[in-house]
């Protein structure tokens, strides 16, 4: 079916703390956003940032009622605003990663038939064999991660098979937990759904498929044969296949609609529903990430997205089934040391000013004379290390270094992390590589100049805000024309495209790709030496 130049297309995000919507209309432009937030506007749930901490402090979870009750709400509202739902051609959307929703035997019955007099609360209260859906804050799963690992073979044999060695909050760890602590409420779910997938149920009135990308965040799918794993299924759970379903690829359209929305809002019965994927993967989508690329989102916590054709999957690091490219790959890596650390340097170093933190990179030479620094505030993930460790160019250790040498040490410090880790995993920078950087720190001119050199390639900003979303809409788009051949990139040509924000020194090269051997070294033994 090809796009409706007058159509409207949906992407909803289900994530933590709210659900969103943004609508875009057939030239690409977004014409309406809306929003709930859970916990003020839902305050019957009590939550906090979305999400019940139990008394453990390991075990968190979100009332599934409360994003159905979301859903009703977002859609009212938009009703409320005039919202003409009948020019939707399509809605996509993405969830939380992780998450799972366990729907009770007979769900899927009443899913067919809800009446549209009534509220999808109303409707669906009963429909749920777990009513606190545990979500990606969950780490209370810690001896079914070795379970999995000890019956697979070990952490690198399941990081081969899933794209990541054992991690709590995977949904298969989750679901392990599950049936051994509430062996009765496993036996009375008919079928597990992620946030994402769940969410896709709700729209097209029955079970919505798990997509490639977001079931590679389960360690249960092989993400060779983009198919549940056996061994990992086994390992997990008693008659785990029937309740997952089979997955499908992400630009999957699942059907049209559901009646109940055609009657309660005026959707078309036109409208199709493309599968959802995780926040993740549809941020990817959002930023229009293409072949070669890696994005480098620089906030509290740094996250790096890249697109991969051959993973290496390691025991460090996430990889995903690519969400528009069905044949490819992207990889997830997250440090979290981000721009706390760099906020503390800064204070620390240069006054309190960015200005004088900016001028520090702009004085000092591309490699810093040879010092390299480690600066882990917190424990960090990407490795597994904490605290601050610096060598001068003979590689010895020492206590700390000059203000200016330290910003840089720090700056340098972090983006040969990234660009070693994603190596690490497959990724090579070959001619026409873009890093595109997203985030707060990616205004400041200077640090993006210290990631082009260090990655010797131009690096472009972009403007992500609601990136997941946005892909959802960029998704529901491509969804509708993919089975006419068309690529995500062909779709989403007139998007708009990054600005370009710094080119690499010509001397960079020789100098990081020669740092960057150190860089790993020191790594390592730091890693070995601080391991807690
Ligand atoms: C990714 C992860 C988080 C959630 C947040 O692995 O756990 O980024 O997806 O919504």
């Amino acid at each position: 079916m090809a796009a409706d130049a007058g159509g409207l297309y949906l992407g909803f995000d289900f994530s933590t703390q709210q659900l969103k919507v943004v609508v875009m209309d057939g030239r690409l432009s977004v014409v309406y956003q809306d929003n709930v937030q859970f916990d003020t506007e839902l305050p019957e749930f009590r939550t906090q940032g979305g999400v019940h901490i139990h008394a453990d402090k390991l075990t968190v979870t979100s009332p599934v009622l409360m994003w159905v009750k979301a859903l009703d709400l977002l859609l009212d509202k938009m009703k409320g605003a005039g919202f003409d739902f009948s020019r939707v051609s399509a809605l996509s959307g993405s969830g939380q990663q992780h998450g799972s929703v366990y729907w009770m035997k007979g769900a899927n019955e009443t899913l067919r038939q809800l009446d549209p007099k009534k509220s999808l609360a109303q409707l669906l209260q009963g429909s749920f064999a777990v009513a606190d859906s545990p979500v990606w804050m969950d780490s209370s799963s810690s001896q079914q991660c070795q379970d999995l690992q000890s019956t697979v073979g070990g952490a690198q044999r399941l990081a081969d098979i899933t794209g990541s060695r054992a991690y709590e909050r995977f949904t298969g760890n989750q679901i392990a937990k599950i049936h051994q602590t509430r062996p009765d409420q496993y036996q009375d779910t008919e079928r597990i759904s992620l946030v994402s997938s769940f969410a896709a149920s709700l729209f097209l009135g029955d079970y919505a498929s798990i997509d490639y990308s977001d079931g590679s965040g389960m360690n249960l799918l092989d993400i060779g044969t983009r198919d549940w794993s056996k061994i990992c299924l086994e390992a997990t759970a008693p008659d785990l296949d029937r309740r997952l379903g089979p997955p499908r690829p992400s630009a999957s359209v699942l059907g049209s609609v559901s009646s109940y929305f055609v009657s309660r809002y005026s959707f078309s019965e036109e409208c199709r529903v493309v599968a959802f994927t995780g926040d993740n993967p549809a941020s990817l989508a959002g930023m229009r990430l293409q072949e070669g690329d890696l994005a480098v989102s620089l906030g509290t916590s740094d996250t790096v997205f890249l697109w991969l054709k051959q993973p290496r999957p390691a025991l460090e690091g996430h990889i995903f089934c690519n969400p528009v490219d069905w044949q490819s790959y992207m990889a997830l890596l997250c440090f979290k040391n981000g721009s706390l650390t760099r906020e503390r340097i800064r204070n620390e170093c240069a006054g309190g000013l960015w200005e004088v933190f900016s001028a520090a990179l702009g004085d000092t030479p591309l490699g810093n004379h040879g010092n390299i620094g480690f600066y882990y505030d917190s424990m960090e993930i990407m490795p597994c290390a904490v605290g601050v460790h610096c060598f001068d160019q003979d590689d010895n250790k020492v206590s700390g270094f000059s203000a200016q040498v330290e910003v840089r040490a720090l700056v340098e410090g972090q983006f040969l992390a990234k660009r070693l880790h994603a190596e690490k995993l497959g990724y090579t920078i070959l001619p026409g590589t873009r890093v595109l950087a997203t985030g707060g720190a990616s205004s400041n001119k200077a640090i993006l100049q210290v990631l082009s050199d260090v990655f010797n390639t131009p690096v472009y900003t972009i403007d992500v805000a609601n990136s997941a979303c946005l892909g959802g809409a960029y998704r529901a788009l491509h969804g509708l024309q993919a089975e006419s051949g068309l690529s995500f990139c062909d779709v989403l040509r007139n998007a708009p495209e990054p600005q370009l924000a710094a080119t690499p020194n010509p001397a960079a090269q020789e100098v990081y790709d020669r740092m960057l051997k150190r860089y790993a070294r020191l790594e390592e033994r730091v890693a070995h030496e601080s391991r807690p």
